[in-house]
């Protein structure tokens, strides 16, 4: 609800809404315009050229005259002007755009000009989103289940069928365009029995009422697929993907699944990966996998989002050669060059998976001749389930600003996944959602803040956290000072704490199997999944140098390489995922590795009971709903950090022998 000062001084601007655009898009525009306003106004604007004396218009390029057509020229198809003139005597905020999906972007702008309380008489933006695939992925299963899902269920399906509540998924559309998503994969990387029929006559009907809805938003709908489909579906005996069979199925099936969906955005496939299937069976590699895919999608404008977290998942632990860390690189760069221009690499943000704190991916800049795409985890599969607080942008943002020294200095993650470093097709960033169908769509109402970030900040990765936050933060608890001075502190301190009293200093991991939820530091240790941490009674630390060990540091560009291999300089809050040391080596910042350990965790603790704290002074300012959902939610984070910090700090007690300065409880 917009406030009543600003709104007696702007509401004049939100009474008459023209506009120009009768396209199904443009319907989606005005709608949303229209019933924003009505309900943060109070008043039902009309939708007529009327006697107002301000209005609102909605127009294309190709229909407007009110501002020159070189103006356009600074858009991209999807971008779009706010401008404030004067139309015939009458004073007018123009929203316009090349295309009716530039518009839709530029009406949810303009409710955000609204819910931030900007005014609206002096209006003059252009905006381009700067990726151009801006995604968000699904892990949903069809028996309704969110591999990784810490909000509910599936709303696209339930009992191995979609389900029939469209209107959320419609919600669902709603969301992620106003935060500018244009891309979404609906069924989980895993593709199991069930999901495997997706791409067959049983489920396309469905997938096309699902895929109507979000083309009515401006998202494309993409499925991910079973490597094996030629043979789980079409009772050929071999996938193989030079097989001219096997490429025939694919071609076929591509017919089907346009013949249902004209505009059907592409697969996304996890081969080779965690006992998925995939073209190693057949002594083929992933260029030969994804370009097969590529062809048969081709005729269609269709792409293949090809993932790379591929890696040795039957690893022995007392295999020390084997790293982990290095695999994704070591399986794609030699292939660079060889992907057909239709196929995109999806390379998680660090090499390992989707831990609190990581070393950024090699890969990033490694192939200069291959389309690539980054992907986030908004779901916080190891930053807190949605129980723990853990807001993510901030990660995110320094993730996109690490330099790569790809070409250059200067070169950092996000100007090579826009494309705009190798002049890429294809490009942009894909995540894992973080909904499901809890009623405040994400579990914990504040991790609605990282699927709302997540879309803002891949629109425009120069966005600095503090907009973002503030935007979300207003819009979504008002304006009262110590809200948004409460609310954004927490946001802005979680990450850290969440940090502080986990796994320390980049060595990730060491939480309990399969789930992924609260501490147990040799839960992996012993595994087959290759994420160990090697302590010991000395030390603790993967050594990932060239110099003594897995030679990891060797797949960044020199200037980072040097950083990563250097014991001195390499920075201390990824000191162990490079480096094995005592735990009496001391860190830059002047404590010893043990010290820190110690003080980190005694510290998350306290922080924590901190946020619980903070959030209590809102008692009276947050409805009670929201209030005790976020309180409840503190009160296990607190629990969950205490066990944390005593398993931490015990478990490396007993293995250090060496004792806490300050003399605190450690068991
Ligand atoms: O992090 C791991 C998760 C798996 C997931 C996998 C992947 C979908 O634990 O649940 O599988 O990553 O990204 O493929």
């Amino acid at each position: 609800m917009a406030d009543k000062n600003w709104l007696n001084e702007n509401e004049k601007w939100l009474k008459t809404i023209v506009s120009l655009v009768d396209t199904e898009l443009g319907q989606s525009a005005k709608t949303e315009l229209y019933d924003a306003i009505t309900k943060m106004s109070g008043e039902k604007p009309t939708t007529v050229d009327s006697t107002s004396t301000h209005q609102i218009v909605l127009a294309t390029t190709e229909n407007q005259n009110l501002i020159s057509h070189q103006l356009f020229d600074r858009l991209n198809d999807e971008g779009y002007i706010i401008r404030t003139i004067t139309e015939h005597e009458k004073p007018t905020i123009l929203l316009s755009a090349k295309t009716d999906k530039g518009l839709l972007y530029a009406s949810f702008h303009f409710l955000r000009l609204i819910q931030t309380k900007q005014h609206l008489g002096s209006l003059n933006i252009v905006e381009n989103p700067k990726n151009q695939l801006r995604m968000i992925n699904h892990w949903d299963n069809m028996d309704g289940s969110i591999e990784r899902g810490y909000a509910g269920k599936s709303i696209f399906f339930e009992n191995n069928a979609f389900t029939t509540n469209l209107e959320r998924i419609k919600d669902y559309a709603r969301i992620l365009s106003s935060v500018g998503i244009n891309a979404i994969s609906i069924n989980n990387v895993n593709v199991h029995t069930v999901e495997t029929k997706l791409i067959t006559d049983e489920f396309l009907p469905d997938v096309a009422t699902v895929a109507n809805i979000f083309r009515s938003y401006g998202i494309q709908t993409f499925l991910s697929i079973n490597y094996a489909s030629p043979i789980q579906l079409g009772q050929l005996t071999t996938a193989d993907p030079l097989d001219p069979t096997v490429r025939n199925w694919w071609k076929e099936k591509a017919k089907d699944v346009y013949r249902f969906i004209p505009d059907f955005g592409g697969f996304v496939v996890k081969a080779d990966s965690e006992h998925r299937p995939g073209p190693f069976t057949y002594e083929r590699n992933h260029a030969d996998g994804s370009n097969m895919l590529a062809e048969a999608l081709e005729p269609f404008g269709g792409i293949v989002i090809w993932r790379c977290f591929v890696y040795n998942c039957m690893q022995d632990w007392r295999d020390r050669k084997t790293d982990r860390a290095r695999a994704a690189y070591d399986h794609f760069k030699p292939l660079d060059g060889q992907f057909y221009d239709n196929v995109v690499l999806q390379i998680k943000n660090g090499p390992m998976d989707f831990q609190v704190r990581e070393a950024n991916s090699p890969l990033f800049g490694a192939m200069t001749k291959t389309n690539q795409i980054l992907e986030f985890q908004v779901t916080q599969e190891y930053t807190g389930q949605q129980i723990d607080l853990c807001y993510l942008i901030s990660q995110w943002k320094e993730i996109l600003e690490f330099d790569t020294f790809a070409a250059g200095a200067g070169t950092p993650i996000k100007r090579i996944v826009d494309g705009s470093t190798f002049e890429n097709k294809i490009s942009g960033i894909a995540a894992v959602s973080n909904i499901g169908n809890d009623d405040n769509w994400t579990g914990h109402q504040l991790a609605q803040a990282n699927l709302y970030g997540y879309g803002r900040l891949i629109w425009n990765p120069d966005l600095s956290t503090e907009v973002i936050t503030d935007e979300w933060v207003r819009a979504t608890f008002g304006h009262d000072p110590e809200v948004v001075e409460h609310v954004t502190a927490m946001l802005f301190d979680s990450w850290p704490i969440y940090e502080n009293y986990t796994s320390p200093l980049g060595v990730g991991w060491m939480v309990n199997p399969n789930h992924h939820y609260g501490p147990n530091v040799d839960g992996y240790e012993y595994s087959v999944w290759g994420t160990y941490h090697f302590a010991d009674n000395e030390g603790i630390g993967v050594d990932r140098t060239v110099s003594s060990g897995t030679g990891y540091t060797a797949q960044y560009f020199k200037e980072n390489k040097e950083i990563y291999e250097s014991l001195e300089i390499c920075p201390d809050d990824l000191l162990l995922f490079f480096h094995h040391v005592p735990y009496t080596h001391k860190l830059q910042s002047g404590v010893t590795v043990i010290q820190h350990i110690y003080n980190t965790h005694f510290e998350g603790v306290e922080q924590a009971i901190g946020l619980m704290e903070r959030w209590s002074l809102l008692k009276d300012k947050v409805d009670e709903e929201r209030y005790q959902n976020v309180m409840n939610r503190l009160n296990q984070q607190i629990e969950n950090a205490k066990q944390w910090r005593d398993m931490i700090n015990t478990y490396f007690f007993r293995k250090s022998g060496i004792k806490d300065e300050k003399n605190r409880t450690i068991y």
